[in-house]
């Protein structure tokens, strides 16, 4: 089978499909993509495994490993013609004997082939290259079948990754308006679809195209540029009182923290509106929704309800009294066919009196976090004084960061039970950056109170780097 006939095939089973579909971020494309139903027909499940063996001919690896689920049948097949042995990935991770997220007999150093069925943001990818990684395994090509993005490419050659896909969206368009299989309109409406300029895009809600794995980076990169280490915890109900502070705020921040419960009105507006803002000033979107439950009505909270946050955070907060499975519950699903996963803040210790976070329990999400750097940028923590969120940062593995809640400049708490640390001493203590919501929000010019902030905790973070060098 020639690429055009596969092309034919695919649209011959309905896993290519024109009109109007709403993807999981919420973007409204012209065509849909599902290769699942492909992959459970034998014959062209091999024929698709046998065009990327095709196309992969010149590269030398020594393993093979396809992506749950889609791709794993895929896989197989490549292995069955190839000779090169399989190897399986874990969807979720096994939390007991010996084994971690790559199933099979393999050794430290071997060359994997990485198959999937689709690449839209490169994301599952870079995840998946990052658990190979962590097994020993090295992996420096991706073969998948249809490349449904703009930009995949480049965005995993940045990371060193080479991608072989079969056919673009452009090219299977072209083939189906040659084969007179859809109308002009269609492939018109593809075509712009393809080339959109999504950040004008007034109805597109959806997070950046870049990979969130180096999440860690973009946090620093985004701090960097702006020279602040402030998070502003924008906890105002009124959507209109919110964006006018956000807005008036923005220059002066790395991130905003919401509470999207709290929000009146359309979340649907609101989030279209906030990842618009995020996205002209330069701002990271961390969502305190301090997930606490099982695994499965995690991943129900997270992904679905009226706020959707999956589609439109970059980061979310995470208590860890419910287990680590927690974190597989806000993993992205890797079929999705856009949208990239959260990066998850642990709640390492808090700022209200009288919590029931005991030592014991701190250290033990340290050691939770270390083990998920990919997922983990870092953790939400407090302590009574500079001395003692010293010895807390002390416990935070490195590179990781600490963000510290419960920071004011001029009151030492509330009668609601929060405890205030200032600025010199949550940042000269161990803060990577600090979370002030009325310190700023209940100031009548709020602009100017986030500057002030900004200044303080950028002049005390440069001093302490200054003091530990
Ligand atoms: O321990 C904590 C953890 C968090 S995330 N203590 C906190 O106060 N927070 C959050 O930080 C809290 O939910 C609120 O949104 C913000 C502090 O607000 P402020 O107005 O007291 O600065």
């Amino acid at each position: 089978m020639q690429q055009e006939q596969l092309i034919l095939a695919l649209d011959d089973i309905g896993a290519v499909r024109f009109g109007s579909f709403r993807l999981k971020s919420g973007v409204q494309s012209p065509f849909y993509l599902d290769l699942r139903a492909a992959v459970t027909r034998p014959q062209l499940c091999r024929a698709m495994a046998e065009l990327l063996v095709a196309r992969t001919t010149a590269l030398t690896y020594d393993a093979v490993v396809g992506i749950p689920y889609t791709a794993v049948p895929i896989a197989t097949h490549i292995s069955a013609i190839t000779g090169k042995p399989l190897l399986q990935l874990r969807k979720e991770r096994k939390h007991y004997g010996t084994g971690g997220l790559v199933v099979g007999d393999y050794s430290a150093g071997m060359r994997c082939l990485v198959v999937d069925d689709l690449v839209t943001t490169g994301q599952s990818k870079l995840e998946t290259i990052e658990a190979l990684k962590a097994e020993g395994l090295q992996a420096e090509h991706i073969a998948v079948i249809i490349d449904r993005s703009s930009d995949a490419e480049s965005q995993l050659a940045a990371h060193g990754l080479q991608l072989h896909a079969l056919s673009s969206v452009a090219e299977l368009v072209k083939t189906l308006l040659r084969a007179g299989r859809i109308s002009r309109t269609d492939a018109e409406a593809v075509d712009r679809f393809i080339h959109r300029d999504g950040q004008s895009d007034d109805t597109v809600v959806r997070k950046p195209t870049a990979p969130a794995a180096p999440l860690l980076q973009r946090i620093r990169d985004t701090m960097q540029r702006k020279k602040s280490n402030l998070v502003l915890s924008l906890d105002v109900t009124d959507q209109q009182r919110f964006f006018a502070i956000l807005e008036a705020c923005a220059p002066a921040l790395c991130m905003v923290k919401t509470h999207a419960d709290i929000m009146q009105g359309d979340l649907e507006a609101f989030s279209s509106r906030l990842r618009r803002t995020a996205e002209q000033s330069d701002l990271l979107i961390l969502e305190d929704r301090k997930f606490a439950d099982i695994g499965s009505t995690v991943q129900k909270q997270y992904r679905g309800g009226p706020a959707r946050i999956a589609e439109w955070a970059d980061l979310v907060t995470v208590h860890m009294i419910a287990g680590e499975a927690i974190l597989d519950g806000l993993r992205a699903d890797s079929d999705s066919t856009a949208g990239t996963e959260c990066g998850a803040l642990l709640l390492a210790r808090m700022s209200s009196r009288g919590n029931l976070i005991s030592q014991e329990y701190t250290r033990r999400v340290f050691e939770i976090g270390g083990r998920r750097r990919y997922q983990v940028p870092g953790y939400i923590g407090h302590a009574e004084d500079r001395a003692a969120l010293r010895t807390l940062k002390r416990q935070v593995p490195p590179g990781q960061l600490l963000l510290v809640p419960g920071v004011h400049l001029s009151e030492q708490g509330d009668d609601l039970g929060q405890q205030y640390l200032d600025v010199n001493s949550a940042v000269r203590g161990g803060a990577d950056a600090i979370i002030v919501g009325r310190g700023i929000y209940q100031e009548q010019d709020a602009a100017a109170a986030a500057q002030s902030y900004r200044s303080a905790a950028w002049s005390a973070l440069q001093h302490r780097l200054e003091e530990e060098t």
